[in-house]
């Protein structure tokens, strides 16, 4: 068997934490609370089965900011995820970022970049330094969306890590939008994964709204990469079903048609029904744990928004570097 049945029911749980979080973030956003959201609804699946993939203690994650889900499943702290978009002094940058960048360097998570594609060279850096030190059973997990394979840094960090053999994994969440810019206007390739060909190495596409294809795939790619044969692109085809952010409306520029007809291959339901068919929860299991996540959620808002603000005499910490520790 390829996954176990705990190992199934952790893809559940990080995908229903996911939609809570992102629910969450949605419904703070309209109250006033948070600035902004960005929502992750429909890479649910691509999300749990990369992080089931990562290899907690070892590995390193490069993700970007719809990551919410892969930074849970890869172990980040619910409560962190909830600091940074309130802001608050404890968030990991101090109340100082845009939500969603966070980082835990213990965990191997680094900060997410809202420049697009600058997490890809930092990934491959990374991944370099690991090389050199001869760290040989540890991988560079790097994320994007499909808009990102149109920057010209994310080909100048795929040809430097095909040239090197590095350990890299290249996971690109394909949902098909860069906020209004369709796939067909950022690429004549049929797929995001024959980008690869182009510099030499492997790409494979998989269903990126099954999170079991996902984490074999990310899985393989893992083990490729760590046996020294470079570097793999994952290309996980999903779909976002909701706005870009909460400051985009995503009715000005798609079709309602299109819309739903992604909304019916839904991942949630879809693998619901799958653990259901196959034995290893009941639909009143899975109704707990719903309920479950729902519950830790709630009481994790409330927690932190009850944490203060950043004190006003902290407003120029970091504005000018102090002591640096380096990240790898
Ligand atoms: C270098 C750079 N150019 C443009 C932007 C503005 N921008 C923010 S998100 C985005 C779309 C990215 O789409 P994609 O990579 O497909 O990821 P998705 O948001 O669809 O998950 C753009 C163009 C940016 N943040 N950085």
């Amino acid at each position: 068997m390829d996954v176990t049945p705990e190992q199934l029911v952790t893809l559940l749980r990080n995908m229903l934490l996911q939609r809570a979080v992102d629910t969450r973030g949605f419904q703070l956003n309209r109250q006033g609370k948070i600035g902004i959201a960005m929502g992750s609804e429909g890479h649910e699946a691509v999300q749990a089965g990369a992080g089931l993939a990562f290899v907690r203690g070892k590995d390193l994650l490069y993700p970007y900011y719809r990551n919410t889900g892969i930074v849970l499943a890869c172990g980040f702290d619910l409560a962190g995820v909830f600091r940074s978009q309130f802001a608050r002094a404890t968030d990991t940058t101090g109340g100082r970022s845009i939500i969603n960048h966070v980082t835990d360097k213990a965990k191997g998570i680094a900060t997410i970049s809202s420049i697009i594609a600058s997490q890809c060279t930092h990934a491959v850096g990374a991944a370099f330094a690991l090389r050199y030190r001869g760290e040989n059973d540890r991988a560079v997990l790097c994320t994007f969306g499909e808009g990102a394979t149109s920057e010209g840094e994310w080909h100048e960090a795929v040809n430097f890590a095909a040239i090197h053999k590095l350990p890299v994994i290249f996971l690109c969440e394909n949902n098909q939008w860069a906020i209004s810019t369709p796939i067909g206007k950022q690429m004549a390739n049929a797929n995001v994964a024959d980008r690869a060909a182009g510099y030499g190495f492997e790409g494979v596409a998989v269903d990126g709204f099954d999170p079991v294809a996902v984490y074999l795939g990310v899985k393989q790619a893992r083990e490729k990469a760590v046996s020294g044969s470079g570097p793999v692109l994952v290309e996980a085809k999903c779909y976002r079903f909701l706005s870009h952010t909460t400051d985009d409306d995503e009715r000005t520029y798609r079709t309602r048609e299109e819309v739903a007809a992604q909304r019916a291959k839904d991942p949630v339901p879809r693998f619901e029904r799958r653990l259901i068919e196959e034995g290893i929860l009941t639909s009143e299991q899975i109704e707990a744990m719903r309920k479950e996540v729902a519950r830790t959620v709630n009481e994790t808002t409330d927690l932190v928004e009850s944490e203060p603000f950043p004190a006003p005499e902290t407003l120029y910490t970091n504005v000018y570097a102090g002591e640096t520790t380096p990240w790898i």
